[in-house]
């Protein structure tokens, strides 16, 4: 049965106050790094929690919100997580990956050794559920890829606007995140978020970035 309708409460700007607000949008996003050297300086559970409940805001494919977010910040599970992600990718570096993703890969100085697991405050480790059991029936989701993306995306942002910083990291194959954290077989490790603040002394490479014109098209 159709939902019943409701008013979209809805804010209508101005054309300049939207402009505004895009170039300060704009400027902001653009200091966005993914961050690989993280403090040790604790983040306040309730941020993110809030953090976690923008990201949960995200629209999804028939509703379903096919995602789930475990926040760890216990150290002998950022460490045990560490452990298993540094034996994969140090699989992966040194036969797993062919020639091209190294270099590819190169600029960015990453290697198998991963201690900002051990030190940043937060792992923010994003499942996907692509099936549910409703009632003892396997009820599928719709688009739970693309659903996910778009929950890590508002959540990746949200963190940079609220002033702490991120790195999508990918360990390669991630089951381990699922037995490590208890989660059952419908979910999958889709993307482990660190979240925190940068050292004081963090780098980041100097790499260019694709310009607009390379990604945006008017028309045909
Ligand atoms: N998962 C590995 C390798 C890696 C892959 C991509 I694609 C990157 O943009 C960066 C790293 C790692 O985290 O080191």
């Amino acid at each position: 049965m159709p939902a019943k309708l409701i008013p979209y409460t809805f804010l209508r700007r101005g054309e300049s106050e939207m402009r505004g607000r895009a170039a300060a949008l704009l400027a902001e996003i653009q200091t966005r790094r993914s961050c690989r050297f993280f403090s040790d300086e604790a983040v306040p559970r309730d941020l993110i929690e809030a953090l976690i409940a923008i990201a949960h805001s995200a629209p999804s494919g028939a509703n379903r919100k096919p995602w789930r977010f475990v926040a760890v910040n216990d150290p002998n599970l950022k460490h045990e997580i560490r452990l298993a992600a540094e034996a994969e990718e140090r699989e992966s570096y040194s036969h797993r990956m062919p020639p091209e993703w190294l270099e590819a890969l190169e600029p960015l100085g990453t290697n198998a050794e991963k201690p900002f697991l051990d030190v940043c405050p937060w792992l923010v480790v994003v499942f996907r559920i692509d099936w549910e059991e409703i009632e003892g029936q396997r009820v599928s989701n719709y688009y739970p890829a693309e659903s996910t993306g778009i929950a890590a995306g508002m959540f990746l942002m949200a963190c940079h606007q609220v002033g702490l910083a991120t790195l999508t990291h990918t360990p390669s194959p991630m089951k381990f995140l699922r037995e490590i954290l208890g989660r059952p077989i419908n979910e999958k490790p889709y993307l482990l978020i660190p979240v925190g603040y940068p050292a004081r002394d963090c780098v980041v490479p100097d790499i260019p970035k694709k310009p607009l014109s390379e990604a945006l098209q008017w028309n045909r």
